[in-house]
């Protein structure tokens, strides 16, 4: 096991870590008040890894996450009121209660997002990176994605971008285990999830993402090579989420005993304990900042529930539209109705025999006769 740093920096690794916990805790309550809306992805669970990532991050450096990101933005010292205010939809909120749960994003704090496409966040870590070089910034970007968001074609992309043009860029793979409800051995041909990268000339290693010290070490170093060597590398870091994928998941994919296990080696309990330990926290110290998280999430849910909803005729502010008059720019510009080509009718026979029979038959010797032609 790694030596524990100095008392002030375990005090706020702990200190940031049990926040996100309470934050993420009240979130779900809210979110069953129907007090915030959309969809709610909590990382109750994942806090080690992400706090021991952002502990060794400079204020210059970029992060960037998937939808599960409150915990993120907070760690980047996103003001936790301000993503409650999100939450909530308020004018308050981060992106002024536009975005919600899923796009938290702080420009001022280098936090990009928020991103609800799985893997979409990639491309862009290395576009971010790419501008640092350009400008000849000494920044580095994060990437943070799940382990599903590794079978999509982006991480190959990006990946193979990263190496070639020798982006100041790091990757972890934050593996959950679970791709919503898929695991990791249904999902991906290589379940080393650490060497996916290799063919492109990213290294890989895997850490316990439950040990926020083990994290703080391994993303020091890779951020480091990033920034002095301008090597991307990847990280496999091993965690859980302790709820269901989003708010609305029955979970019926894993026992209750496995969910009980991971809890058992819980990432703030343990760091919390091992401090005690080693005496370099008291247990007042760590009562603390237990009290200090509730007053701030206490303190953020009030904040969000007196910020005002934004005003109706705000709807169409930040929208991208051609015109000058605001609206929906795909019927203003066409008529409502179907065009030529969008009728089923219209449809060439080919294309509709293969959708009638699955188009994966399609090409198969059993397969339906695909006639050559038709516009
Ligand atoms: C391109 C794309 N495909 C599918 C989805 C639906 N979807 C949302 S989350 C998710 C699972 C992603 O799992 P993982 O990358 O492991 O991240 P985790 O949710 O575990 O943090 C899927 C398939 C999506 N949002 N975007
Ligand atoms: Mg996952």
């Amino acid at each position: 096991m790694l030596d524990l740093p100095d008392a002030g920096t375990c005090y706020e690794l702990l200190a940031r870590m049990s926040l996100i916990r309470r934050f993420e805790e009240e979130a779900g309550r809210q979110y069953q008040r129907a007090k915030a809306g959309g969809f709610l992805h909590l990382g109750i669970g994942e806090e080690a890894t992400i706090v021991g990532t952002t502990s060794v991050m400079r204020d210059e450096d970029y992060l960037i996450g998937t939808y599960r990101t409150h915990g993120h933005a907070i760690a980047r010292g996103t003001e936790p009121k301000r993503v409650m205010a999100e939450l909530f939809g308020r004018v308050d909120g981060t992106s002024g209660g536009r975005g919600g749960s899923m796009h938290i994003f702080d420009r001022e704090k280098r936090f990009m997002g928020g991103y609800g496409i799985v893997g979409g966040n990639l491309p862009i870590a290395a576009g971010l990176a790419l501008s640092s070089e350009y400008k000849g910034e000494d920044a580095v970007t994060v990437c943070m994605f799940g382990d599903g968001a590794s079978n999509t074609g982006n991480f190959g992309e990006t990946m193979n971008l990263a190496a070639l043009w020798s982006l100041p860029v790091f990757f972890l793979v934050e593996n959950n285990l679970y791709g919503m409800g898929t695991s990791v051995e249904r999902h991906s041909a290589q379940t080393d999830l650490s060497k996916k990268a290799e063919g492109y000339g990213i290294s890989g290693e895997r850490i316990d993402g439950m040990d926020v010290i083990a994290v703080r070490e391994a993303v020091a170093e890779g951020i480091r090579q990033a920034r002095e060597e301008r090597r991307p590398t990847l990280l496999e870091a091993f965690t859980y989420r302790y709820r269901g994928h989003s708010a609305a998941d029955p979970e019926v994919y894993r026992e209750r005993e496995e969910v009980e296990e991971w809890q058992r080696k819980d990432p703030i309990e343990a760091f919390a304990q091992r401090c005690i330990d080693a005496d370099v926290l008291g247990e007042r110290e760590v009562q603390e900042v237990r009290d200090k998280a509730d007053e701030q999430v206490t303190a953020a849910v009030e904040f969000a529930e007196s910020s005002p909803e934004p005003a109706l005729d705000s709807l169409y502010e930040s929208l991208y539209v051609v015109e000058e008059e605001a609206g929906w720019y795909a019927v203003d510009e066409r008529s409502p109705e179907p065009h030529r080509g969008e009728r089923e009718e219209q449809m060439p026979q080919a294309a509709r025999e293969l959708a009638e029979a699955g188009a994966a038959y399609g090409g198969q010797p059993d397969g339906p006769e695909v006639e050559e032609g038709g516009d």
